[in-house]
């Protein structure tokens, strides 16, 4: 069978460039993407009710006026709920799962994170505004998954 030149390079090329983009996946997806983005900290989830934080999940006050919101999220709620920190300090969320991966999204600001069974998803937030925040799961989680909402209140001053 005759192929043009033209199209023979146009097939190589395209060729090509689905070997690159499948590179990329495997590289994202074996050497980033299987841990949270935040740092990778393991936790076992089957023990996490003996665990020194995750079994007494909670907001603390840090010695350095930081607050910390140590959450875990199981099907069909987050523990604890409602989570109450100060506006205007840096909180850090500490967040894992005991059961499957669930999703942690603060509606109305950037903070949207994965809480995945086995590791502890982290990241730093202040609060400027206080108010009420809903709290959502995005990752498809099981049949109430729709219903799976926390509510964050951000109080004026002191937790
Ligand atoms: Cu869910």
């Amino acid at each position: 069978m005759h192929v043009e030149l033209y199209e023979r390079m146009w097939m190589w090329a395209s060729g090509g460039l689905i070997v690159a983009f499948l590179a990329v996946i495997g590289v994202t997806a074996g050497m980033q993407a299987m841990s949270p983005p935040s740092h990778i900290e393991t936790v076992d989830p089957a023990a996490l009710d003996s665990h020194p934080e995750f079994g007494n999940p909670g907001v603390t006050e840090m010695p350095d006026g930081s607050v910390k919101a140590v959450v875990v999220a199981a099907t069909f709620f987050y523990t604890p709920d409602p989570i109450e920190v100060p506006a205007g300090r840096p909180v850090t969320f500490r967040i894992t799962s005991s059961d499957v991966i669930h999703g942690f999204q603060i509606v109305g600001t950037n903070a949207n994170a994965m809480a995945i069974p086995g590791y502890v998803s982290q990241f730093t937030l202040t609060f400027d505004k206080p108010g009420e925040y809903l709290i959502t799961c995005n990752e498809y989680c099981g049949i109430m998954h729709h219903g799976m909402v926390g509510t964050l209140i951000v109080r004026e001053g002191r937790p």
